[in-house]
């Protein structure tokens, strides 16, 4: 395993290591709080301590390394590994959902844990974040027991934080419950359209309310279906052109009815963003008329010009339609009128998946369940890439990996696809761990072996910024590495990216014919769509990858190719479009330099 003694007091230990402690310490105040059982408080309490204390790297071991930790059993141990592969541990997260209202909204403040929010909650009173930064401007939490003017700066600190990350939800979860209420109202007796808008429609990583946009005659139907909806908790506004609600999980809704003939018009509209919105009605003053929420009218008469479709809005103001995932006023008004818009990539372009995993590590499914979830979504090719051996509890050994590429030649070219006419063509891969110098699992001989490699950073996120970068640009150099993995390591929400001059790391992409992952995992979107363009401007080729741990998530491949989109890239940019020829000769890495 990966703990050599170099490691033991580096940054990325401490980081790594606290994070769990103050996770344990956190489900052990918890389950105090829900009147829990006193043993298992002082179980992980005394696990948090062992562990924050420990000297090597806990993301760095299995469940068996980690239960050499004192006081670390085995359900100790599958929880860490829990929390380190999908950022969160169930029965933490479940009895969070237990506490009161009160408490949970303080307790959602990243510094302040359940122990303290409760004293807050039942000494003052306090059961919201603004209740909360009042008391401490107005020092009414000094005379509290455990808590101090250090405790009142950590606690603001945390509030800064939680209001930069907002009320805002991940882009998946809101597209589920849109593409519900559009399936749902489009089935209605006169609803003629039904649409979601707003920043979903653009595909941005967060979603703040969703906006749905329909299109009738008459809007009292649709409005009284969608406030029937059976996961709606409140209805917050109920008229004839708007209606509003909030969801069981908290999520806001925003209905607009429309007469059809200003359907693009409003479309355009409530699409966004604000900023381009802003841009595209200057241009409509330049052209004598008035676009807003209500259509498009000519600014002297005041008559309103039918506008069913977007294309007819923005033809009327002298631009070309423009792809929602690019209206951020980025420079797609001006490309429009130069008539230089990209051709962006779309979904239906991606010819395989290069980045996936299988129960032999980490994933859920059996090989061939995967494989046969890649030929149902009709791809070409196909890429099996599960972890090296030097990631914690993966249990990788050369043989395991040898046996697995066996399979994957065996299977080559047997599951029928839409995407080939020989069969969907299998390519066997891995995804290896970079460590703290840059390097990789494996040496060159046994790497040459694999069609592909994904290398990615999974520990050690605090090296310093000179540090990371030379890590990252290693990685890039090393002949057998073919597409750095969430290059930047976030979790959206909880997670800030590693700080890496990024910049140099494009660069070494563009130098050494190493290809950037945009990871379509909702938690990740890895590159995030700014640096995606900065990384562009290199020359820089992409892979869109679900990093699917099972069959389901190959679907979040949408979320990728949408900020692939939000990055203004065309299929020539991502190499997983491109026929299996060139996709083969990129990854042989040779022509790096032309
Ligand atoms: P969100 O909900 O924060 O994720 O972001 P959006 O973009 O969905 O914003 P939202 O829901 O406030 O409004 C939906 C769209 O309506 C927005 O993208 C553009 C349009 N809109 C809203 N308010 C204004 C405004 O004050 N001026 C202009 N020009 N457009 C607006
Ligand atoms: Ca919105
Ligand atoms: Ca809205
Ligand atoms: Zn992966």
């Amino acid at each position: 395993m990966n703990s050599p003694a170099t490691d033991a007091y580096s940054e990325g230990v401490a980081r790594s290591n606290d994070e769990v402690a103050a996770l344990f310490q956190e489900y052990a105040d918890l389950i105090s709080i829900t009147g829990g059982d006193a043993y298992r408080t002082r179980v992980y309490e005394k696990a948090a301590r062992s562990i924050g204390g420990y000297h090597a790297d806990v993301s760095t071991l299995d469940v068996k390394g980690l239960q050499d930790i004192p006081n670390v059993g085995k359900s100790t141990a599958e929880k860490i590994v829990e929390y380190f592969r999908s950022g969160s541990v169930s029965a933490v997260e479940e009895l969070r959902s237990r506490i009161p209202a009160g408490v949970r909204r303080l307790t959602a403040i990243p510094m302040l844990g359940p122990k303290k929010a409760c004293v807050l909650y039942e000494e003052l009173g306090i059961s919201s974040v603004e209740e909360l930064a009042d008391a401490i401007h107005e020092e009414r939490l000094r005379d509290l027991k455990g808590f101090g003017p250090k405790t009142e700066e950590n606690i603001l600190h945390g509030i800064e934080l939680l209001q930069s990350s907002g009320d805002r939800v991940l882009l998946d979860v809101a597209m589920d419950v849109a593409d519900d209420i559009v399936t749902e109202l489009s089935a209605i007796t006169g609803c003629l359209r039904c649409t979601y808008a707003g920043s979903l429609r653009r595909f941005r990583e967060t979603i703040g309310d969703i906006d749905v946009l329909a299109a009738a005659d008459s809007s009292a139907r649709l409005m009284r279906a969608f406030t029937e909806l059976p996961y709606v908790s409140e209805v917050i506004a109920h008229g004839e052109k708007k209606t509003s609600i909030r969801t069981t999980k908290g999520l806001s809704v925003d209905l607009r009815v429309v007469p059809p003939d200003s359907w693009g018009a409003a479309l355009q509209y409530f699409t966004g963003s604000k900023a381009h919105n802003i841009r595209t009605r200057e241009r409509a003053v330049h052209q004598k008329l008035k676009l807003s929420e209500y259509g498009l009218f000519d600014a002297e008469s005041g008559e309103k010009i039918v506008s069913e479709t977007e294309e007819e809005v923005y033809d009327r103001l002298g631009l070309p339609w423009i792809p929602p995932t690019l209206r951020e006023d980025r420079g797609e008004i001006e490309a429009g009128l130069k008539g230089e818009l990209p051709d962006l990539v779309e979904e239906s372009d991606i010819k395989g998946d290069l980045h996936t995993h299988t129960d032999l590590t980490d994933g859920l499914a059996p090989l061939e369940e995967m494989i046969e979830a890649a030929a149902s979504r009709g791809y070409a090719y196909f890429a099996i890439t599960d972890h090296g051996p030097n990631l914690y509890m993966q249990r990788m050994t050369d043989e395991r990996m040898l046996a697995q590429r066996e399979r994957v030649r065996a299977l080559d070219g047997t599951f029928r696809t839409r995407g080939r006419r020989g069969g969907l063509r299998l390519m066997h891969g891995a995804e290896l761990n970079i460590d703290p110098e840059g390097d990789v699992d494996w040496p060159a001989d046994f790497l040459s072996g694999f069609d592909l490699c994904v290398a990615s950073v999974h520990s050690h996120f605090n090296q310093g910024r000179e540090a990371l970068t030379r890590r990252l640009v290693r990685a890039c150099e090393n002949p057998y590495v073919n597409i750095i993995g969430h290059p930047t390591t976030r979790i959206i929400g909880k997670r800030p990216g590693v700080d890496a001059d990024l910049d140099a790391v494009f660069a070494a992409c563009a130098r050494t014919g190493t290809a950037l992952e945009i990871n379509a995992h909702p938690d990740r979107l890895d590159l995030r769509d700014e640096d995606v363009l900065r990384a562009r401007r290199h020359g820089v080729k992409f892979a869109v990858d679900s990093d699917a741990h099972a069959a389901l998530h190959l679907a979040n491949m949408r979320y990728g190719v949408g900020t692939a989109q939000r990055g203004w890239l065309t299929k020539e940019d991502v190499i997983n479009t491109w026929p299996e020829a060139r996709l083969r000769r990129f990854l042989r890495k040779e022509a790096a330099g032309r």
